[in-house]
């Protein structure tokens, strides 16, 4: 497999044949934006582009993706080329996974994971705080090069969504000062970042604000209180009359808690498994989570896991995560 340089990569996207966008599963707004973001360049260097995700995209990133085929029936096209977007590794492609092999293999993909799998040539950077930061790198590449003529709004608002996303709406460590430098010029490109973020982060649904009252009131908390946890089981959900994406921000309420070092939520899966979404606000999770057969970002990481019940998921979780924040050196 081999590692692109940002010039190669914009020839590799020109010579992609009736492209597939790959998103990951339980898409967020990095991969949607950016996943949004390239089906629009595709379709300015005059290719028919189409985009697909393993699971539903949310209701709340709904506004980015107007006008896009998202249609799962683009996996029938023999002969298409699929380019995966802030997929660390082949297990990110869910459902999809069976799908996307022999012809459909992904050929391209770009990603800012510091932990993968390289299982197709790829344009990698790990110091990028989201995908979508690499995605603005590339639009202006290719407006450098004569590729695309103008960098239009339907293509830039994407790409900001995606990188507030990724980043808290600009909070989280993994903002450089490059995120800002491309945060400002999407700005001073006519981006409208208070309503893209109004949309991103003050919009809840009724849904989600009783997910988020659900997680408030059944925190546990580990008695050296430096871990808060909560699991939510699919008979709880049903209970609650809510879905798996309405507890999308519950994770944020977790960390909230004062003095927390490492916030976790376990989430049964329809398949019977757990996920685990581990934020921490030093230790490294992605090595935890690494642990635990899953991946992702010093402070941002996940999991899935096979267990009894929910429950007995979120005490694993949380006893390897003590195991390996409880002496100093480790962290
Ligand atoms: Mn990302």
């Amino acid at each position: 497999m081999k590692s692109l340089t940002l010039r190669k990569l914009c020839e590799r996207i020109a010579e992609l044949k009736d492209p597939i966008v790959v998103m990951h599963a339980r898409p967020d707004g990095d991969t949607v934006g950016s996943a949004v973001a390239i089906v629009r360049l595709l379709s300015m260097l005059g290719k028919k582009a189409s985009a697909v995700a393993p699971d539903p995209i949310p209701k709340r990133l709904a506004f980015l993706t107007e006008g896009i085929d998202l249609s799962p029936s683009c996996l029938d096209r023999l002969g298409a080329d699929v380019l995966t977007l802030d997929v660390a590794s082949r297990g990110q492609l869910g459902n999809l996974l069976e799908r996307l092999v022999g012809s459909l293999s992904p050929s391209l993909m770009i990603d800012h994971h510091e932990r993968g799998e390289a299982y197709a040539d790829g344009y990698i950077r790990p110091d990028a705080a989201a995908v979508g930061e690499i995605i603005f790198d590339l639009a202006k590449e290719m407006h450098a090069l004569g590729m695309i003529g103008s960098l239009p709004l339907e293509l830039l608002t994407p790409i900001y969504a995606a990188i507030s996303s990724d980043t808290g709406c600009f909070r989280y460590s993994n903002v450089t000062p490059h995120t800002h430098e491309v945060a400002a010029e999407l700005i001073s490109l006519g981006v409208n970042a208070a309503e893209i973020n109004r949309l991103l982060f003050d919009v809840k649904s009724e849904e989600q604000l009783r997910a988020e009252g659900y997680v408030q009131s059944h925190l546990c908390l580990h008695p050296s209180r430096r871990i808060a946890s909560i699991a939510i089981s699919s008979e709880c959900r049903g209970e609650l009359g809510l879905l798996d994406e309405h507890f999308e921000t519950a994770i944020d309420v977790v960390r909230s808690l004062e003095g927390v070092e490492v916030a976790v939520t376990v989430r049964e899966t329809p398949d019977g498994r757990f996920k685990a979404s581990l934020r921490s606000s030093g230790a490294d999770v992605a090595a935890i989570a690494a642990s635990l057969g899953g991946g992702g970002h010093v402070r941002a990481a996940g999991c899935s896991l096979d267990a009894e019940s929910a429950e007995a998921a979120r005490l694993a979780v949380v006893q390897r995560v003590w195991e390996a924040i409880k002496s100093p050196e480790s962290t």
